[in-house]
């Protein structure tokens, strides 16, 4: 079996993100999500996600094949949660190309092109107009 990891903070839910979970899940078996906790955007980004980490675990969890979901509490975790949740891959988007080469000695790390034309900001953006 493969166990595919990815990890990110997927706040106001978009089609973009629904394919990169959709592109990890297609290289194994079993898909494990770490969603960011509020702290830890807070402390990296300065301001909070629109939506909770609560409302952001439960849109994922209830993703047909999304299989486990937990809380990412710090970056600075990463190699203590791909040890945890067995991964075999790590799989994130090429905005984090490079990024977490350093975990290639225990998974192989795979960075998939972002979907094009849509983000998080950009939709906050257009619904401001
Ligand atoms: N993504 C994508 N296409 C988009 C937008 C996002 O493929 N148009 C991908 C990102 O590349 C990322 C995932 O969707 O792999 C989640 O994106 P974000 O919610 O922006 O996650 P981020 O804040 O980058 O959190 O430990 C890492 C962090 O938790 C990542």
């Amino acid at each position: 079996m493969n166990r595919i990891i990815t990890f990110g903070t997927f706040d106001v839910f978009h089609v973009g993100h629904l394919r990169i979970l959709q592109r990890a899940k297609a290289l194994g078996d079993y898909l494990v999500v770490g969603v960011s906790t509020d702290a830890l955007n807070f402390s990296k980004k300065n301001k909070y996600p629109v939506y909770s980490q609560e409302e952001r675990r439960e849109i994922i969890e209830n993703i047909r094949f999304v299989d486990k979901v937990f809380y990412e509490h710090s970056l600075e975790e990463k190699r203590k949660y791909l040890l945890e949740y067995q991964a075999d891959i790590l799989v994130m988007g090429d905005d984090w190309k490079g990024k977490f080469d350093e975990f290639s000695d225990i998974c192989r790390v795979v960075y998939l092109p972002r979907t094009p034309s849509i983000s998080t900001t950009e939709v906050i953006e257009k619904i401001r107009k």
